[in-house]
């Protein structure tokens, strides 16, 4: 638009008349407001809006009226509950990396994994929270609480770690067998070592290293993951290699996109199992330093962590693409609580405990169908968002970390007591099934239509369940003992029912089909540890000699089938006597396969369940004897760790 003075016509000092001057300024306040507003409907406003909102001054709606997320939530993640922006809106953008290395319908990326995740694809679910919102390392190292004192730590366990004389079994037949396992041991780890050091996995075919897409950035899982085992086992020489490594080469400033749930069981759990066993100051420091940069995880409006993490300074977090509507996963965010009372009993800070507590409270308060717990939860609504539940992939490690927490807390942890035990109860009447056959099993539950197919993962049941055998309702620990066993042997016939004498990845009981898979692409096997582990503690708990006859079963068809030149591999079919391998020798093998075959071999007081009980990838974490704890830290000779 021109302005020009018009003759005869009454001009204020700019040379415009007012009504002019008025529309003008009309037409000028429209234009910001437009362009104000538009910025809002931008599909990434997130940032701009923190810039005009501080983060107490967001808009809130009340979401849920009976529990605790009856609070203040941003009208954002509001939209995503109703669906008025459309899930969409939160989760882009979608970032779906599909597997590329396929060997049946998996890939080595995509089984690497858990019980709790089946494909890697976060989607970018959430702007980077303020810097100002991640705990800081001043925060960190003030002076929450006692220093740590490792001395009085060895102090209140029941018996020496490793036992009166490293667990030797007195017969020479198991001891035989034992020395068998430290074999295998040695040779996956100087395998390791030759072809892949300081790689993530060593890929025993091709004789090279697999770094992979699930640690953010971190390196060395296998070098992590293997230190507690190789020091039970007396390999010193490779323990202090490994520890080297640890010392001089494990970087933790990386800056990629990790999974909560894996760094947490592998990492923080190796380096926190390690400290625990040898005392050696550097695991403590470490993963210290680790376990903040998994804090801003939980900054969703629930606390409900999402899946996906960068390790770098932005602590971005995600949810991943394949899990349901931005959902977290119920093995992922309930797959902490263990490690995180350690992170706080070594820091002094509470604020670890604090996380894992409240996502306790929140699963504890919630509505459950018939009970149970479905797999998949909106962090930032705190609903259910589907009700897929299983004890196997997705569900598992969930229930595992409840009856843990309560031994771990010296039998004190009321709170995952009873929910363990009401969520067994409810597992018993929805889920537990006997074959024609005659055969127990756990099926999966899709909105109260059981799927009958358990997965190698929900094998590791049969040892939980005996675990949580003796605090149970009175008079039912025979039963418990019982359904152990039960479920122990189920998941021995899938292995005795192949050609390998090795397990698939899933097997079924419909069409026929007792305990055998009946899919293609269930039928690999990748070295995966959940029978074993079951052996082993129903071992320990009923010294019936036929799960070390099993174990040694399964010594032989790893011996037979996975042993290759350069290492162990997976296979792709336990069905087909000639077998193809996958080229992956997954950290978990020498983390949890091959700790718990040693120590089925071993007598029970190295590692006492008493003193000990495992985080899902196996690695040893103590009972935390409060009392006891704080009794000796009052006297004076108790010395605090020493620099190694
Ligand atoms: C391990 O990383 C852990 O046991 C996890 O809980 C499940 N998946 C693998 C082993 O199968």
């Amino acid at each position: 638009m021109v302005l020009r003075k018009l003759p005869g016509v009454s001009a204020s000092g700019m040379g415009l008349r007012l009504s002019q001057k008025f529309v003008f300024l009309l037409f000028l306040s429209g234009l910001v407001t437009l362009c104000f507003g538009a910025l809002f409907f931008l599909p990434d406003s997130v940032r701009l809006k923190r810039i005009f909102l501080s983060k107490n001054e967001s808009p809130a709606v009340t979401v849920g009226s009976d529990n605790e997320l009856s609070k203040k939530v941003p009208v954002d993640q509001e939209h995503q509950r109703t669906g008025l922006k459309g899930v969409e809106a939160i989760v882009k953008p979608k970032v779906s990396r599909k597997p590329s290395v396929t060997h049946g319908a998996r890939t080595v990326e995509r089984s690497v994994g858990s019980r709790a995740q089946d494909e890697w694809s976060p989607a970018r679910a959430h702007e980077p929270p303020a810097r100002d919102e991640r705990v800081t390392s001043a925060a960190l190292n003030a002076p929450h609480g006692t220093t740590f004192s490792h001395e009085t730590f060895k102090k209140c366990l029941l018996k020496p770690a490793l036992g009166k004389d490293q667990g030797n079994p007195s017969d020479p037949e198991t001891l035989k067998r034992r020395e068998k396992v430290k074999e295998m041991m040695k040779f996956a780890w100087d395998n390791y070592k030759s072809y892949a050091w300081g790689k993530n996995e060593l890929r025993p075919l091709t004789k090279n290293g697999h770094i992979g897409n699930m640690f953010g950035g971190l390196r060395g899982a296998s070098i992590v993951d293997s230190l507690d085992t190789l020091y039970i086992m007396g390999l010193m020489e490779e323990y202090e290699e490994a520890k080297e490594w640890v010392q001089n080469s494990l970087d933790l400033n990386s800056n990629g996109e990790a999974s909560l749930f894996e760094v947490n069981i592998r990492y923080v759990g190796g380096l926190l199992s390690a400290f625990y066993l040898t005392g050696a100051e550097i695991f403590k420091q470490k993963v210290l330093e680790l376990g903040e940069k998994l804090l801003p995880a939980f900054n969703t409006p629930t606390g409900i962590p999402r899946g996906v993490i960068n390790l770098g300074s932005s602590g971005t977090s995600w949810s991943w693409g394949w899990a349901s509507a931005g959902s977290s996963i119920l093995a992922e965010f309930g797959t902490l609580h263990l490690e995180f009372v350690h992170l706080s009993q070594l820091s002094g800070n509470p604020v670890f405990t604090e996380k894992v507590m409240n996502i306790r409270k929140l699963l504890n308060k919630m509505e459950k169908p018939h009970g149970l717990y479905p797999n998949f939860l909106s962090p930032v609504s705190g609903n259910w968002v589907q009700h897929h539940v299983s004890i196997g992939g997705l569900g598992d490690s969930f229930y595992e970390y409840l009856i843990k927490s309560f031994l771990m807390s010296d039998k004190t942890d009321e709170e995952a007591k009873k929910m363990y035990y009401s969520a067994m109860e409810a597992i018993e009447t929805n889920l537990v099934q006997k074959s024609p056959g005659g055969l127990t099993y756990v099926a999966e539950w899709r909105g109260g239509i059981l799927d009958h197919k358990m997965g190698h993962l929900a094998c590791f049941s049969g040892g939980m369940i005996g675990i949580g055998a003796d605090d149970g309702p009175v008079g039912q620990k025979q039963h418990y003992l019982d359904l152990a066993a039960e479920i122990t042997h189920t998941c021995h016939e899938s292995y005795s029912r192949s050609a390998t004498k090795l397990g698939p990845e899933a097997f079924r009981f419909d069409g026929g089909a007792e305990a055998t898979a009946t899919r293609l692409s269930d039928r690999y096997y990748i070295l995966r540890p959940e029978v074993i582990e079951s052996y082993m503690y129903m071992w320990r708990l009923t010294h019936d000699p036929k799960y070390r006859e099993w174990g040694w079963e399964a010594v032989e068809a790893l011996e037979k089938h996975c042993r290759v030149d350069a290492g162990f591999s997976g296979i792709r079919d336990v069905y087909a006597s000639t077998v193809s391998h996958d080229n992956m020798q997954q950290s978990f093998f020498l983390s949890e396969t091959l700790k718990y075959l040693y120590l089925l071999f071993s007598d029970d007081d190295l590692l006492s369940l008493e003193d000990w009980v495992f985080n899902t990838e196996a690695h040893p974490l103590p009972v935390v004897r409060k009392t006891c704890l704080q009794e000796h830290s009052t006297r004076p000779d108790d010395g605090q760790t020493t620099l190694e």
